[in-house]
């Protein structure tokens, strides 16, 4: 019998700073979802509630068995619980799972009255699995990868015994998301489709938290289904893909025969490393005929040597630079993000910025180096973490007791953004954003960019330390709990399919 299954993006509610006003894209991850639901019999919904806030009214409309909640990042926890208890007040016979990238990397915070089961891992198998055993009365605990409440406490169910294959589910559903499409945006670009083509990343940046849940495996969906995807969504196209151009030969193919089937888009986004363009910039002349404006967003991470090998980057700054030239030199609209430490004294900022003037990165970003749970950073700093509101853990926050103290601290962070382009009042101004708009969008972008401004303004963070809703007292880091400077690579999973540094990308093997 079909059962029918609400699947629900939550709103995150804290996107006074950060990408959230500037980003808004479709759930992808329900959309794989309910395709593979839909597949399996049932009748999946999908429910976006940043643009659909009435969840008794969509409860009523779906009437659902099943009610699924995406976590995708530590800040939006507190908001998912939220939801599963309003779920739970509102249909107490409804059975609450929830999954996503967060979710499957820490499930801690989530193990509560209002949660049945957390997925460990992605959905697509997962999730129809469970509905069909919660359909048949058979036992969950032979659901794999779950973590789920029983009378005797939480326990975790097997794991899959593989990763799932990316053509088990070769395309999403976006007949959910379709109805929000007109407010899905990046930037200047509306409305945008989110389309992914591979998952996983082999590196092992100690900030990042995907590495660490997918052990540095990296999985890619057939050339022809990517191409029916491309060929199936619209002019504005952001590529979910932890590592773009992570396989060469693949990526080259792609390019190949999305151009024989005559895509070509308005603008497309993807995200890679500079160290990988660098020394593969055929990949750059291959895929920039595919859309008129093409933006590569690079982890930049650091403007120095140290600095990167202290974060794990495994990669030089002459590769920084070279796959920024490479980039450059084929037309490509180069963005990407440095992080910025707490521990940094006056000069660390003075460098950065010196940086960013001399290579001309002022549509860089910057976010405030946080250690996301699920890494190892997060495990080593967490005595004084303790107690941070997880809405906090946007990168725009600060978690620990930075050296120079909160006041200077923002003070030379908000002045870090004053040097990017979102700067009404630097070298872009607010003319030079509206001419590149079509003028339909003119209302739209100046909203957009007078949000921005409070990146800039040391005042707003300050305030939001100090007396915001989330507001928390901060601890000193222990330097012992610091993360050792650079160790040689270490393997993955226990395996050998991670790139070693000399190797180029090409010979890595992939899962
Ligand atoms: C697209 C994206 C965004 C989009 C928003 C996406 C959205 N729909 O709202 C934008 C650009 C806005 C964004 C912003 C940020 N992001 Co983000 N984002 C991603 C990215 C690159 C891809 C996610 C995606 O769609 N993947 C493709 C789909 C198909 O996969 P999926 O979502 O994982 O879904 C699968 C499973 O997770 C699972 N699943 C998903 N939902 C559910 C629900 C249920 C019920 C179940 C059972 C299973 C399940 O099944 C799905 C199918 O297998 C991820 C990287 C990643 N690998 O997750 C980072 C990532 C999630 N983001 C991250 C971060 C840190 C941020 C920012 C804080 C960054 C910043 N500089 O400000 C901001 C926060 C914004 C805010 N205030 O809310 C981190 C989160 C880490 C963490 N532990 O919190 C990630 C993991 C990137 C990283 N390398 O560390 N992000």
């Amino acid at each position: 019998m079909s059962v029918s299954v609400l699947l629900i993006r939550p709103d995150p509610g804290n996107e006074r700073f950060g990408l959230g006003p500037f980003f808004r894209v479709e759930p992808l991850g329900l959309g794989y979802i309910a395709a593979a639901l839909r597949q399996a019999g049932h009748e999946p919904h999908v429910v976006d509630a940043r643009f659909e806030p009435g969840l008794a009214r969509v409860i009523r409309r779906t009437r659902p068995r099943v009610v699924g909640v995406s976590a995708l990042h530590a800040l939006e926890y507190e908001r998912v619980l939220e939801v599963a208890r309003e779920v739970r007040r509102l249909s107490p016979g409804c059975f609450v799972l929830v999954g996503g990238h967060a979710a499957a990397a820490f499930p801690e915070p989530l193990e509560t009255d209002a949660v049945d089961a957390i997925c460990l891992d992605d959905g697509e198998e997962v999730v129809p699995a469970l509905v069909d055993a919660l359909e048949r009365g058979t036992p969950l605990a032979a659901v794999p990868a779950l973590r789920l409440r029983t009378p005797d406490g939480w326990v975790t169910t097997a794991p899959l015994a593989e990763r799932t294959g990316l053509d088990r589910v070769p395309l999403p559903e976006r007949l959910g998301a379709d109805r929000y499409r007109s407010r899905y945006h990046c930037l200047l670009f509306r409305p945008v489709w989110l389309v992914e083509t591979a998952r996983g990343c082999p590196f092992r940046c100690s900030f990042c938290s995907v590495w660490q849940l997918y052990g540095r495996s990296f999985r890619e969906r057939s050339v022809g289904a990517v191409v029916d995807d491309f060929a199936a969504v619209g002019e504005h196209v952001f590529v979910a893909d932890d590592l773009f151009w992570n396989h060469p030969a693949r990526s080259l193919e792609l390019a190949h025969a999305l151009r024989r089937r005559g895509v070509r888009k308005r603008w497309i986004l993807v995200q890679s490393r500079c160290d990988l363009v660098a020394r593969h910039p055929e990949l750059l002349a291959a895929w920039r005929p595919l859309a008129e404006h093409f933006d590569v967003f690079f982890g930049l991470e650091a403007p120095t040597d140290a600095g990167l090998a202290g974060l794990a980057k495994d990669a030089s700054l002459d590769e920084t630079l070279e796959g920024v030239r490479a980039a450059r030199a084929e037309r490509f609209g180069v963005t990407g993000n440095f992080l910025v430490d707490p521990a940094w004294g006056e000069s660390e900022f003075h460098e950065l910025w010196a940086f960013v003037k001399q290579h001309g990165l002022g549509r860089a970003g910057y976010t405030i180096l946080t250690p996301l749970p699920g890494t190892e950073l997060f495990e080593r700093l967490r005595p004084a973490l303790e107690g941070q509101p997880w809405a906090n853990y946007d990168m725009h926050h600060l978690l620990w007791r930075p050296g120079l103290g909160p006041a200077r601290f923002f003070e030379l962070y908000a002045e870090t953004w004053r040097r990017s382009v979102l700067n009404l009042s630097g070298d872009k101004r607010w003319l030079d954003w509206v001419r590149q708009v079509r003028p339909r969008e003119i209302p739209y972008i100046t909203r957009v960019m007078l949000r921005t401004q409070r990146l800039m303004k040391p005042r707003a963070y300050l305030a939001e330390h100090e007396h915001g809703a989330h507001a928390m007292p901060l601890r000193a880091v222990d330097p012992a709990w610091l993360p050792a400077p650079a160790r040689g690579p270490s393997e993955p999973d226990g395996a050998s399919h991670a790139p070693k540094r000399a190797l180029p990308l090409a010979d890595a093997p992939r899962e």
